[in-house]
């Protein structure tokens, strides 16, 4: 492994571009073509509208899983203990993503919109049961040969562009605080997540009468000087209301709308919650987060979404390798 390799290693201060790089790749999101599956039958786990099915899946070491989504909401898979995830993106309808399991044990996980670590909601776990007796063990993640080329190291001083593993901060949701409104105060939440060309807005506020219909919608302006409602997002009841919004995320964090509710169809003009969209400040999604330190041996995976497919190798040092679907042939290379 010298010079002339065709693959590229990023560097740890690197990472953030790459993430960048995929990340815009991925949300050329193409709802034209399935998704191929790569997988083996067996080993998928369907991602519904909040579940994942089977919710405990077992399998041999060295298989790949894959997650398929079936639900029509925006999904994510994330590890409990940072070994794999979808990134912050949710994956919608048809996308998919896989991890290969080269260690064995039990790989708690959950999405990031609907679970939470520890079983929480939306959740699941893999485990990965040792070798069978085969006398052809897996190919022995054999520790990574500390690679060589370190080019020029990173300056150890750099202001750690840290790939905050931390679940789910980073710029492909937000979350809108809805204050009081002009006439009256049902406050809560609004969380808008990118999903590619789209963005789910998921409304969570104090209930207003029960069972009765709340118009919400996205105005144009502020919550101090409102406009002409530009998006009408579905009825809120009971204090929430989910909806798929024709736009990307990027558009709406212009600064110039605001998320305002009514207080009923019949009295429309009195408004109960309010919160302006906040302009865009960063866009950094992470895609990957890396395993944490000192896990032994090579993962991987892969993220397919709409047309698109990428392949990416984690390596244990903090650098990861992204490839795109022409590229399957140096993953395999690197596992030798
Ligand atoms: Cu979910």
């Amino acid at each position: 492994m010298t010079t002339g390799k065709r693959w590229t290693f990023l560097p740890v201060g690197m990472l953030a571009v790459a993430a960048a790089l995929l990340a815009s790749a991925l949300s050329l999101h193409d709802t034209a073509s399935p998704a191929s599956a790569q997988a083996a039958g067996g080993n998928t786990v369907e991602v519904g509208d909040d579940h994942f099915a089977p919710q405990t899946i077992t399998i041999p070491v060295g298989t790949t899983v894959t997650w398929e989504v079936a639900g029509s909401h925006g999904h994510t898979v994330t590890s409990d203990t940072g070994v794999f995830s979808s990134g912050t993106t949710p994956l919608t309808q048809g996308d998919t993503f896989g991890f290969t399991f080269n260690q064995p044990g039990t790989f708690p996980y959950y999405c990031l919109f609907h679970g939470g670590p520890g079983g929480v909601g939306m959740s699941g776990t893999v485990v990965v049961t040792a070798a069978q007796s085969h006398p052809t063990p897996v190919p022995s993640p054999t520790p990574m040969p500390t690679y060589a080329p370190t080019p020029t190291p990173m300056p150890a001083a750099a202001p750690t562009p840290a790939p905050a593993p931390s679940g789910g901060a980073a710029g492909s949701s937000i979350t809108v605080t809805l204050g009081p409104g002009r006439d009256g105060s049902q406050p809560g939440t609004a969380m808008l997540m990118a999903m590619g060309s789209e963005t789910e807005v998921d409304i969570n506020i104090t209930p207003g009468a029960a069972g009765v219909p709340q118009p919400v919608h996205i105005h144009d302006g502020t919550c101090d000087t409102l406009g002409a409602v530009q998006y009408p997002l579905t009825n809120i009841v009971d204090g929430k209301s989910t909806t798929i919004v024709a736009l990307p995320l990027s558009s709406l964090l212009t600064g110039n709308f605001a998320i305002n509710v009514h207080m009923s169809q019949a009295e429309i003009s009195t408004y109960v919650a309010c919160g302006t969209i906040p302009a865009s400040t960063t866009q950094t999604a992470p895609v990957t987060q890396l395993p944490a330190a000192g896990s032994a041996g090579l993962q991987g995976g892969y993220s397919s979404r709409g047309m698109s497919t990428w392949w990416y190798v984690l390596l244990g040092a903090g650098a990861v390798l992204l490839v795109s679907g022409a590229t399957v042939l140096r993953k395999a290379r690197v596992r030798r």
